[in-house]
C-alpha cells in the first residue's frame, strides 16, 4: 500500500468547476498571449493589461465551486496519516482557491494565488481579493501602488521547490492530475518520482506530454477518476 503520496494538480482539475483551462481552445491564453501577461517583462512594458488580466480571474473565482474532484481530494488529506505512518503532499500549480475551499490542508500553490498580493517595494505577500488596478496601498508598509499578483510568471522560480523537491524524493506514490506536462520544473516531476523509486499515476482527460513517463494513466474527466481513485485509496487504509 502506498503510504508517502504526493499529488500533482493542473487546470484540468478546475475545468468542470468552469475555470477555463491555459490550452484549450477556449483557454485562458487563447484570449491573451502568453508572452502578454504571464511575464515579468509584461508587467514592467504594460502593467495595467497584467493587472487586468489577473483581477479579472481573481473576480471571477466567486461565481466557481470545487468541484467531486476537489472535494475527493480534501477528503483524502483529512483521512491519510502522517508523520512515519504516512504521508500526503498537495502541490497544485493553479492560482484559483478551489483546493483551499474544498478543505484540503497538507497543499501548496507552487505558482502563487490570485488571491494574493506581493509588494514590489518591501516584498511582503499579503491576502488580497480586490482589483489591484486600483488605487491601494501595501498591508505590510503602506507604501501606494506597489502591490503586484503574487503569481510565478515564466521566468521567476515556483515557490517551495525545497519542500517539493524533498516530498517527492521521499514517496512512493506520485499521482498528476489535470496537467498538460507544459511547464518545467512542475513537468520533470515524473521523472523525479520515478528516480526515487515511486509508483507514478495520471488522471487526465487525455493523454498529456507526461503519459509515456508514468507507470499507469487513466484518461477522463478530473470529477469521475480523482473520485474514484480516492475512494480505492481509502478502502486500503
Ligand atoms: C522556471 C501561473 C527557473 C501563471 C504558470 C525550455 C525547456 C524547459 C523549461 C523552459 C524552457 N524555456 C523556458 C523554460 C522555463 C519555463 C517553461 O517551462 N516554459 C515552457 C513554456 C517550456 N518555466 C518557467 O519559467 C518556470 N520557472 O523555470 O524558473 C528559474 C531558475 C533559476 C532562477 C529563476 C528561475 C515558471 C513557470 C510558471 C509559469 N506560471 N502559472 C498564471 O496562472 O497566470 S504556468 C501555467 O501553465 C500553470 O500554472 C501550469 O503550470 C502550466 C501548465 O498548465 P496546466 O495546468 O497543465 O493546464 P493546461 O491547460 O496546459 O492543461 C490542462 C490539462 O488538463 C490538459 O492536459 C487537459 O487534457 C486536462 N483536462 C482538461 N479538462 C479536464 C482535464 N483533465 C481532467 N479532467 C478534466 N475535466
Amino acid at each position: 500500500m502506498a503510504r508517502r503520496i504526493v499529488i500533482l494538480t493542473g487546470a484540468g482539475i478546475s475545468a468542470e468547476s468552469g475555470v477555463p483551462t491555459f490550452r484549450a481552445a477556449d483557454g485562458l491564453w487563447e484570449g491573451h498571449r502568453v508572452e502578454d501577461v504571464a511575464t515579468p517583462q509584461a508587467f514592467r512594458r504594460n502593467p495595467a493589461l497584467v493587472q487586468r488580466f489577473y483581477d479579472d480571474r481573481r473576480a471571477f473565482l466567486g461565481q466557481v465551486q470545487p468541484n467531486a474532484a476537489h472535494h475527493a481530494l480534501a477528503r483524502l488529506d483529512a483521512a491519510w496519516p502522517t508523520g512515519d505512518r504516512g504521508e500526503l503532499l498537495l502541490v497544485t500549480q493553479n492560482v484559483d482557491d478551489l483546493h483551499d475551499r474544498a478543505g484540503s490542508r497538507r497543499l501548496l500553490h507552487m505558482h502563487g494565488e490570485l488571491l494574493s498580493a506581493l509588494c514590489t517595494a518591501c516584498g511582503a505577500a499579503r491576502r488580497w481579493e480586490r482589483p489591484l488596478l486600483q488605487p491601494h496601498s501595501c498591508p505590510a508598509c503602506a507604501r501606494p501602488d506597489t502591490l503586484r499578483p503574487d503569481i510565478v510568471w515564466f521566468g521567476e522560480m515556483p515557490y517551495q521547490m525545497e519542500r517539493i523537491t524533498s516530498a517527492i524524493a521521499a514517496c512512493d506514490l506520485f499521482v498528476s492530475i489535470g496537467t498538460s506536462g507544459a511547464v518545467y520544473p512542475a513537468a520533470g516531476f515524473v521523472q523525479w518520482a520515478r528516480e526515487a523509486g515511486a509508483e507514478t499515476l495520471e488522471l487526465n482527460l487525455e493523454p498529456s506530454a507526461g503519459t509515456p513517463m508514468f507507470s499507469e494513466a487513466r484518461h477522463g474527466p478530473a470529477g469521475t477518476l480523482v473520485p474514484q481513485w480516492v475512494e480505492a485509496m481509502l478502502a486500503e487504509l
